[in-house]
């Protein structure tokens, strides 16, 4: 970079366009109507196209998405569903469209704009505006004395993150977070830089999200990732989806599930809500169904169980299961059981039995709030199936008892040897585009031997081996005031976690916040002491090094891994890679003893891969592999019915009772759960509605049934106070939502993420996995003390508890 540029006057053309107001970034019209409309079809391209057009990019973005998972384009840095092949014809996706417009916005968020608002100013701000006021243009340092961010050159910056971090007692007292859209190249240079400078401390977004399932199926199959792939897709015979939106999430799945529903395969999804995605699809890119309006019906059988309710649907089909298994074997016909595969392959069967046998349908019933019916008519489809895929996502991860739900799916597939054949499978649906990558090479708090000793071969530096922090673990060292330096590779921290009034509070009493990230967020505004902002390039981008154009590489869901090349020009020109960001701050801490050669990796990433192949030998002849269209595929053992567990099978495990979330509540309460509207990505919002749901123009609000309404004399639109059932005498509550009336079971309500994450405990995760339990809050309502209609709802909250910004 030109280090003898004047930062203080950007140089940018004059004609960026530049959001400095949020009035005019704030376009709401309020309203709930219901939508009728099938998902997907021409909604979908009417919205893409707004979103294009709100984002000022409507003719290169149109370019720009052409490039998408193509072989010399860029992966979708949006949901982590493999693209066929990654070698095929453009598949339209509204919702990887509006993160590419989000990442290719024509609006900046230069040193000007910083200039004309304070931090105390932006922290009113609403979430939305934040990011709209467009890609951060220059490395940002916090001044105190003027409450501003002010531009700084790189290598001051890097020289400030080498004074704090040199100058702690331990390394310990630093953490380093990750977001799963890091390539694989930064992610390793991090964790290497991490680890040399001392620590294990790796708090990581997926230990909010499938980290039930990266200690539950280890346990089970002996690996801690799905083992389907797209053709299994077209091979299954039935698809039960639980807890997963994947016309919001993951929409390029829905092509697979569409064209398997059209060939006759039996799709049955357990949700609370009726997604529509997951009831009916247009799709783009079938011409018939656009030009009749016609679609799809995607789930033969959407059941709408509890909050909850999950592990009693599957202990229910299991059962179910079973006694059809002995009918027959006293009938003497064909078991249901794959006896062969159960004795050849399995261990634990007759626990797993014995606790089903013991189990009640009453209890099931209850518990689950389907009727028998119901989990009859799925366990047929189950056992009538030869291939079957059971697909899960947060609705099952996310609760007290997430990863042994995860087990019960697991359980359930090897049942009938659904694992490690064609057409069969588990598939969890991971969630941002390399969150699985980041795992694979080394953004864990809980390093192996293999990995310690891996980096003494590739770098001669003995790795610490005691564990260091997850999310959980870093927040209480917050709050314990041992922490002293946060960094993040990207994410939006402090508004992903849990109880964020109370964390928030914690994070501005540490010495020192870094954020590399390419858009302004909540996170960037709880700063430590001293504060930086680093701006990267995007996976769009253009990425030139020493030695050249460079690309990243990415792992999805189904283990693929393949090349991304960015085209477009930097946001900027004062803008870093991922990776040279991570060099920069190694160099500047670790000084000329280092026992990496940081410029000499980062001049070409096909350094980088040779290392992270000495690391990992599944990685071999890395850079050879991800030449080749599509990539290659991370061998999975389970995959091949080679188990890598102690027992050296797979194993049944019980779950013992059907609470999924044995926690304290209260008989008028309410389990509330959180997800994500059609028009996010996490934190980042597209806009304040929610199509396929009905809501526009707002967030502030939350889901209730008729019957729980009536209940509580409440009508929908009215506002509520909703208030957490705690049990730590901390009072937990999101003030002057509206209420939805909405198609829920009994007992249930939902909310969106971020915006009830105050009302979730910190205290309240999953004791194996450490998951936070987002879905499934207990929750008490009641009419709105005080009824602020216009107000947003964060200023709401904020106002409401009083946590202010430290320096008001
Ligand atoms: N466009 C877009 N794509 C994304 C994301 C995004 O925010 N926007 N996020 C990415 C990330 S990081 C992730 S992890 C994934 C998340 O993708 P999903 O796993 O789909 O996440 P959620 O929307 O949180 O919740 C999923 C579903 O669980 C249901 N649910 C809630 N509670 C329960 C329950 O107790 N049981 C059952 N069976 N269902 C329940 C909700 O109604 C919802 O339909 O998507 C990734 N892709
Ligand atoms: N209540 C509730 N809370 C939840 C969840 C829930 O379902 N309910 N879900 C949880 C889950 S599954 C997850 S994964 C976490 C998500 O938590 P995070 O991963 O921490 O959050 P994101 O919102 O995805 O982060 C968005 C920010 O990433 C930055 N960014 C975007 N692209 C890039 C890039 O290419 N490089 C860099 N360096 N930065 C970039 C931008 O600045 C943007 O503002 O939230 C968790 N929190
Ligand atoms: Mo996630």
């Amino acid at each position: 970079m030109n280090k003898s540029l004047s930062l203080r006057r950007p140089m940018l053309p004059p004609h960026v366009p530049q959001r400095n107001t949020r009035e005019r970034a704030m376009p709401k019209r309020k309203s709930i109507r219901i939508y009728s409309d099938p998902a997907g079809g021409w909604g979908a391209l009417k919205a893409t196209g707004e979103a294009l057009a709100l984002q000022g990019v409507a003719v290169s973005g149109a370019k720009t998405l052409l490039r998408m998972n193509q072989p010399e384009g860029f992966d979708c840095p949006g949901c982590a569903w493999p693209d066929a092949k990654h070698t095929s014809s453009f598949e339209f996706c509204e919702n990887g469209a509006k993160a590419v417009a989000w990442e290719a916005t024509a609006f900046r968020c230069t040193p000007d704009f910083f200039d004309a608002h304070s931090v105390s100013e932006l922290t009113a701000w609403d979430d939305y505006d934040l990011e709209m006021a467009g890609r951060l243009t220059h490395p940002m340092a916090y001044d105190e004395a003027s409450d501003r961010y002010r531009a700084i050159e790189w290598e001051d910056a890097f020289a400030l993150i080498a004074k704090h971090l040199n100058g702690l007692d331990s390394p310990d007292q630093a953490d380093f977070y990750t977001s799963g859209r890091a390539s694989n190249e930064a992610a390793f240079l991090y964790q290497i830089f991490v680890r040399e400078f001392g620590t294990n401390n790796f708090p990581d977004c997926s230990n909010m999200c499938h980290e039930a399932t990266s200690v539950g199926l280890p346990e089970s199959i002996g690996v801690g990732k799905g083992t389907v792939l797209l053709d299994d897709f077209e091979e299954a015979d039935a698809i039960f989806i639980f807890g997963q939106n994947p016309g919001t999430n993951s929409p390029r799945m829905m092509s697979d599930l569409h064209s398997a529903s059209r060939r006759g395969a039996k799709i049955v999804s357990f949700n609370p809500f009726r997604e529509r995605a997951l009831e009916r699809f247009a799709s783009p890119q079938n011409p018939m169904e656009m030009a009749t309006l016609g679609f799809t019906q995607i789930s033969s059988f959407l059941y709408q169980v509890r909050v909850g309710g999950d592990v009693a649907v599957l202990k229910g089909m299991m059962k179910a299961v079973i006694e059809a298994d002995d009918a027959a074997l006293a009938d003497d016909a064909p078991r249901v059981l794959d006896i062969d595969f159960i004795e050849s392959h399995t261990h634990g069967i007759d626990d797993l039995l014995a606790d089903l046998r013991a189990t009640s349908w009453d209890a099931i019933l209850q518990q689950s709030g389907l009727s028998s019916a119901d989990i009859h008519n799925a366990a047929d489809i189950y056992m009538k199936a030869r291939n079957v895929i059971l697909v899960y996502g947060m609705g099952l991860t996310q609760h007290h008892r997430g990863t042994e739900n995860v087990q019960q799916v697991a359980n359930l597939a090897l049942l009938r040897g659904n694992i490690g054949r064609p057409g069969a499978g588990v598939c969890p649906v991971r969630g941002h585009s390399n969150v699985q990558g980041n795992r694979t090479v080394g953004i864990t708090e809980k390093p192996s031997a293999a990995l310690i000793d891996g980096i003494e071969r590739a770098f001669g530096f003995q790795a610490p081996a005691a564990h260091g922090h997850d999310v959980i673990a870093t927040i209480e060292s917050m709050m314990r005031g041992e922490a002293k330096v946060f960094m993040a590779l990207g994410g939006n921290f402090a508004a992903a976690v849990p109880d964020w009034i109370r964390v928030q509070a914690a994070i501005r009493k540490l010495d020192l916040t870094v954020h590399i990230a390419t858009k302004l967020n909540r996170s960037h505004l709880v700063h430590g002491k001293e504060a930086l902002i680093l701006p990267c390039l995007g996976r769009t981008e253009i990425d030139i090094q020493a030695d050249g154009p460079q690309s990243i590489t990415v792992e999805d869901s189904m283990s693929m891994v393949h090349a991304s090349s960015g085209r477009n020009e930097p946001a900027s020109p004062h803008l870093k890679s991922e990776p040279a960001i991570v060099a920069g701050i190694a160099r500047a801490t670790l000084g000329p003893h280092s026992h990496v050669d940081w410029e000499h990796l980062v001049a070409s990433y096909d350094r980088i891969r040779d290392k992270i192949e000495i690391v990992y030998p599944i990685f071999q002849a890395y850079n050879e592999r991800i030449r080749v269209p599509g990539g290659f595929h991370l061998a999975s053992s389970a995959r091949e019915r080679v188990w890598a567990t102690p027992t050296g099978r797979a194993n049944f495990l019980v779950f013992k009772g059907l609470d999924e979330d044995p926690v304290q509540s209260d008989h008028d309460a309410l389990w509330l759960t959180t997800m994500r509207s059609h028009d996010q990505y996490n934190t980042t919002l597209y806009s304040h509605s929610d199509r396929y749901r009905g809501v526009f123009g707002q967030r502030d609000v939350i889901f209730m049934n008729p019957r729980e309404l009536k209940k509580r004399d409440l009508h929908p639109g009215e506002r509520v106070d909703v208030f957490a059932v705690s049990t730590d005498g901390i009072e937990r509550v999101i003030r002057s939502f509206k209420v939805v009336e909405y198609s829920l079971p009994d007992g249930c309500c939902g909310a969106y993420y971020p915006e009830a994450n105050p009302l979730v405990a910190l205290y309240a995760f999953d004791p194996k996995s450490r998951t936070p339990s987002y879905k499934s809050v207990p929750v008490k309502i009641a009419r709105a003390a005080a009824v602020g209609p216009d107000s947003t709802h964060q200023a709401a909250i904020i106002g409401a508890t009083g946590a202010h910004h430290a320096s008001q």
